[in-house]
């Protein structure tokens, strides 16, 4: 199996407001390069490198007036003579109005955003362009006729909607993918999220779409982070009825119950008998993840890929969350090796 990496990545080392404090992200440069280290020493395949992109491509999941507010939030912030990274602090909550852009950065930081674990730095541009691309490098390689790619992207993306960042996500590289398969011939997509966490972001651009069946296995909502998405009965609307699908888990749950609704989910997905899969992989499932609540050991990541590895369809995985780093380059690469020996 390829994979696709960026350098770039490494410009993007933020902070976050986290537990009343400002300190660095737990999503940090380490992490890719940890990953990209287990990908050399355990055989999977070669490594290329992403190639470059018109923003028009993210534009096909993300509106254009966010996109430009990405490329230059920065200067805008800058430019008052700021040096640190910019937060935002104020969200249009409610019936706050939320239809007319401010015109202050300030303003539009909290206009564009849905948390404050979205610091935008110097490079934060560069590298999250760079992860977008990363993406739509392998989605090109699969539709070469490959049957599987590694996108390893970083920042993750799939908490990022049209018009919003959060949760260390700015463009949704699996969405971007996602599209791009189908503006390339695909007729339907599936976008199977695995990180622990709900892809909001991911849920929300395909929500009334048939075209693109969204399904997430993650921690309830009523006790972990988005909070506000992610619930079983979140089905999609208009058009998109029946082609969104949670597996809310609870607390603890350990590899036995995890395969349970991973069997489920991948039962339902091979119905829908798609044209490519694109997995939202995060590994921060893990039993000894700083910021999760599941149970999963090392080896289950290799039965993860086994059982991916049963629907059948071209499959391209990339790269979310899982931030103990370091063990997430031995479960980010268990999972492509169990799907590798099933296929
Ligand atoms: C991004 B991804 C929990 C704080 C949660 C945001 C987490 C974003 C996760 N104490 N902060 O889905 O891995
Ligand atoms: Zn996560």
């Amino acid at each position: 199996m390829l994979t696709f990496y960026n350098p770039d990545h490494q410009l993007h080392h933020a902070s976050e407001l986290k537990d009343g404090k400002v300190s660095p992200c737990f999503e940090m440069p380490h992490r890719a390069d940890t990953i990209l280290e287990r990908v050399r020493h355990s055989g999977l395949g070669e490594i290329a490198r992403a190639t470059h992109y018109d923003s028009a491509r993210y534009a096909r999941v993300h509106s254009e007036r966010y996109v430009r507010f990405l490329e230059q939030a920065w200067q805008e912030w800058s430019a008052l003579g700021h040096q640190h990274d910019a937060l935002p602090l104020v969200w249009p909550v409610r019936d706050l109005r939320s239809d007319i852009e401010p015109e202050h950065i300030d303003g539009k930081l909290g206009f564009y955003a849905m948390d404050a674990g979205v610091a935008i730095t110097s490079g934060t541009w560069q590298a999250v362009r760079g992860s977008a691309d990363t993406a739509l490098s392998a989605m090109d390689h699969l539709l070469q006729g490959h049957d599987s790619a590694f996108a390893l992207c970083r920042p993750p993306g799939h908490h990022a909607a049209a018009e919003y960042m959060g949760g260390y996500c700015y463009l949704n590289n699996a969405a971007i993918a996602a599209q791009s398969c189908l503006d390339q011939g695909g007729k339907r997509v599936v976008v199977l999220d695995v990180d622990f966490h709900h892809g909001n972001g991911t849920q929300s651009i395909f929500y009334q779409r048939p075209d693109v069946l969204f399904v997430s296995l993650h921690g309830d909502p009523r006790r972990s982070y988005p909070y506000f998405s992610g619930h079983r009965d979140e089905t999609g609307s208009g058009a998109g009825v029946g082609f969104n699908l949670n597996y809310p888990l609870p607390h603890g749950t350990d590899w036995a119950a995890y395969a349970i609704a991973l069997q489920d989910a991948c039962q339902r997905i091979r119905a829908y008998q798609p044209d490519a899969v694109v997995i939202s992989l995060g590994v921060d499932t893990f039993e000894h993840d700083p910021i999760s609540h599941f149970r999963l050991a090392s080896p289950d990541y290799l039965r993860m890929g086994a059982s991916i590895a049963t629907i059948g369809a071209p499959t391209l995985f990339v790269m979310e969350g899982g931030y103990m780093v370091e063990e997430i380059g031995i479960n980010a690469v268990n999972v492509l090796q169990g799907f590798a020996d099933a296929r």
